[in-house]
C-alpha cells in the first residue's frame, strides 16, 4: 500500500470512529450552577497553629466552603443521578481516586467516586495529618499519616456523601461523594460539569453543595444529546 492509499484508509477509520462515538456514548447532562444571593466573601485560612502549615503555601489559601464565581456559578457542587437507572448495576472503576494532603489542605476539597472504587489517601506534607471520615451509612475510618509520602488505600461500600476531617488541623475538611454508578461529577472553576455516557431516559438529578444544600430536577436525556440543566441554589 502506498502512502496515499494508507492516508485515505486512515482517514476513513477516523471518520468511522467519529460517527460511531456518539452512539456508543448515549446521552448526557450538561450542568451549570447558580447561587441566587449575595456572593459570599472568602476568608483566608489561618494555619498558624502548626508552624509547618503556616509556611507550607506560597500564596494565601482561600476558604473552600462557599466559592461563588463572579458570574454567580458555584464551584465544588456534586452533581449526580439520584433516580432513573432502575436495577442496572455498574462495575466499579479500577482507576484510583486521590485524596491528597498538601499544603495542609485536602486536595481536592470535593470529589465524587463510585462504590468500591479505590481512593488513595496520601500525605504530601512533612507534618502529621489524620484522616477521619464522618460516615453514617458505612464504617468510618480514622487513621494517622505522620510521614511525607505515607499512602493508604480506602474504599467506600455505600452511597453517601462523606465528610472527611483532620483532627490535628481543624480547618482541613473534604467531601467524598460515593455513588453506586458512574453518573456523578463535581463542578470545577467554571461552575459546571458533565455527566456523560448516560443511557437515554428520565432521571432525577441532584446538585449538592456543602453550604448551600441540595436541589434536584427531573431531566430527560435523549440518545446522543446532552441535556442542559441549570441548578439554582437559593440564599437562605
Ligand atoms: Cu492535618
Amino acid at each position: 500500500m502506498n502512502n496515499r492509499a494508507l492516508a485515505v484508509r486512515l482517514g476513513a477509520l477516523t471518520l468511522v470512529a467519529a460517527i460511531a462515538q456518539p452512539v456508543l456514548a448515549g446521552g448526557g447532562v450538561k450542568a451549570t450552577t447558580k447561587y441566587d444571593g449575595e456572593r459570599p466573601k472568602r476568608t483566608v485560612v489561618k494555619m498558624d497553629a502548626d508552624q509547618y502549615c503556616a509556611k507550607a503555601n506560597d500564596k494565601k489559601v482561600g476558604s473552600q466552603e462557599a466559592i461563588v464565581n463572579k458570574d454567580g456559578t458555584v464551584r465544588n457542587v456534586i452533581v449526580y443521578v439520584k433516580d432513573g437507572l432502575g436495577d442496572a448495576e455498574f462495575e466499579a472503576p479500577t482507576d484510583k481516586a486521590l485524596l491528597n494532603q498538601e499544603g495542609c489542605m485536602y486536595k481536592p476539597h470535593v470529589q465524587s467516586l463510585q462504590t468500591k472504587q479505590p481512593m488513595m489517601v496520601k500525605n504530601s506534607d512533612s507534618t502529621l495529618h489524620n484522616i477521619h471520615s464522618f460516615a453514617e451509612k458505612q464504617r468510618a475510618f480514622n487513621f494517622a499519616q505522620p510521614q511525607k509520602g505515607d499512602e493508604k488505600e480506602v474504599t467506600f461500600t455505600r452511597e453517601e456523601i462523606v465528610k472527611v476531617k483532620c483532627d490535628v488541623h481543624p480547618w482541613m475538611s473534604a467531601y467524598v461523594g460515593v455513588f453506586p454508578h458512574p453518573f456523578h461529577s463535581v463542578t470545577g472553576k467554571e461552575g459546571g460539569c458533565e455527566l456523560s455516557d448516560l443511557p437515554a431516559g428520565e432521571y432525577t438529578v441532584v446538585a449538592w453543595h456543602e453550604t448551600f444544600g441540595e436541589v434536584e430536577q427531573k431531566v430527560t436525556v435523549a440518545e446522543g444529546e446532552a441535556a442542559e440543566v441549570e441548578f439554582v441554589f437559593k440564599a437562605k
